[in-house]
């Protein structure tokens, strides 16, 4: 019997049935049973609702029918549901109790101590923008072959995980923690990407990304052309504006999609498209961040404007405005985007992936929306017109384009 042909008649009779069914309460368990061809007829029509669908559809007809579920059913769904999010929220994302703001956890390993040995290892992740900022610089700055990578997926518990097709290229270990642990003092905390690994001394080296990326700065690799992300002469220029990035953007998406009460999120979404207003107008006049040099400023910029409107915008809830619809900060990402070796970094498969079907309290269904046109690589690839804003000739960067 097709679904279909279930009348909203028989779906009272049902109900009405349920309703009326015999209570648990002693009295009326002395109530004489029904005849048996009223139990048959009963079971019949359950069967017949069971066997034309599937079992969860089945379920709900033979307990409201048709129509909504009861009330009180929503209600007490509505509240556990939250709870439930709560819950895993607390864990994924922890937030200030007081107000429900998200507050990042610190970094275990912050910063770079010591002098790490010439055996270096990172360990990344693709959907990850703290992580994309690596591979970047990694690519620009030509270190592949001094430093080798290997690239951890989401694994079905959230956690960082190996597989034989994108396996720990070191110690073919399954999880992310596993490498972490065999340092000599243990670990306990996030096993976080990007994590730099000193395979000589088993130890991390660093898993904070900023630091990571000043640190690779200093290493000297193939290629690189005399490019320098990090110069003396502009360090306090970048530190000047990465106080603005890292909270009100890099930082701020998070907490728009990570807030846990309006409030978090008004003042979130507030700071982020104010800081993304400010950068439009400054991206206006200026080629990068710092002037005509591509410096860490703009590969951290990059690595979150280039997941704003494949994720951000939607899943994290950064709606005001899509990246596309500010002409600087597009042409911008652009310009980075086509610079050499940089697109072959960018995954919008496994950003999309990793952020829709990973994060699963924001998004249980698990579903994957469409990438936007203006996030595909044709679209990103379309001329910039952002040379007529640099005063350098020939910087070492423009000498190839991506093809
Ligand atoms: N402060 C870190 C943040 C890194 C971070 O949050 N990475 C996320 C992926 S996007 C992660 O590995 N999370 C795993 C966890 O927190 O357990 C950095 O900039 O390097």
């Amino acid at each position: 019997m097709d679904s279909r042909s279930i009348s909203s008649g028989d779906c009272r009779t049902q109900s009405d049935m349920w309703a009326t069914s015999p209570s648990p309460h002693p009295l009326h368990l002395r109530r004489p049973p029904p005849p048996p061809f009223l139990v048959r007829r009963h079971n019949k029509r359950l069967d017949r609702i069971a066997a034309s669908q599937d079992p969860l559809t089945a379920l709900t007809r033979v307990l409201w029918g048709r129509a909504l579920p009861p009330a009180q059913l929503v209600l007490a769904v509505r509240h556990g549901w939250t709870a439930a999010w709560q819950l895993l929220m607390r864990q994924l994302a922890p937030s200030d109790p007081s107000t429900g703001a998200f507050t990042r956890t610190p970094a275990r390993f912050p910063a770079v101590a010591g002098e790490p040995s010439s055996r270096l290892h990172l360990y990344v992740g693709l959907p990850c923008p703290w992580a994309h900022r690596t591979l970047v610089v990694r690519a620009l700055l030509g270190l592949e072959a001094r430093l080798p990578v290997s690239v951890a997926v989401p694994g079905d518990d959230g956690a960082w995980s190996f597989t034989p097709g994108s396996p720990d290229r070191l110690y073919g270990k399954r999880k992310l923690r596993e490498v972490y642990t065999l340092r000599s003092g243990g670990f306990e905390g996030r096993a976080s990407v990007p994590m730099l690994w000193d395979a000589e001394r088993r130890e991390v080296v660093c898993n904070e990304s900023i630091e990571i990326v000043k640190f690779l700065c200093g290493l000297v690799g193939d290629g690189a052309g005399g490019l320098d992300l990090w110069p003396p002469e502009l360090r306090q220029d970048i530190d000047r504006w990465y106080g603005l990035i890292y909270p009100s953007i890099n930082n701020g998406v998070y907490r728009c999609g990570f807030a846990q009460t309006q409030e978090a999120y008004d003042a979130a979404a507030t700071e982020l498209f104010g800081a993304l207003d400010k950068l439009e107008a400054h991206l206006a006049g200026s080629r990068y961040l710092c002037g005509d040099r591509l410096t860490l400023a703009d590969v951290c910029l990059f690595t979150t404007l280039i997941r704003f409107d494949l994720v951000y915008n939607t899943l994290f809830r950064c709606t005001r405005r899509k990246l596309a619809e500010y002409p600087s900060l597009h042409a911008y990402t652009r310009d980075i985007y086509q610079m050499p070796k940089v697109a072959e970094t960018c995954d919008t498969e496994a950003i999309m992936a990793g952020y829709f079907k990973t994060l699963f309290p924001l998004n249980p269904g698990g579903i994957q929306p469409l990438p936007p046109a203006t996030c595909d690589r044709e679209s990103l690839l379309r001329p910039h017109g952002r040379e007529a804003l640099s005063s350098a000739a020939d910087t070492p960067l423009e000498a190839a384009a991506v093809s």
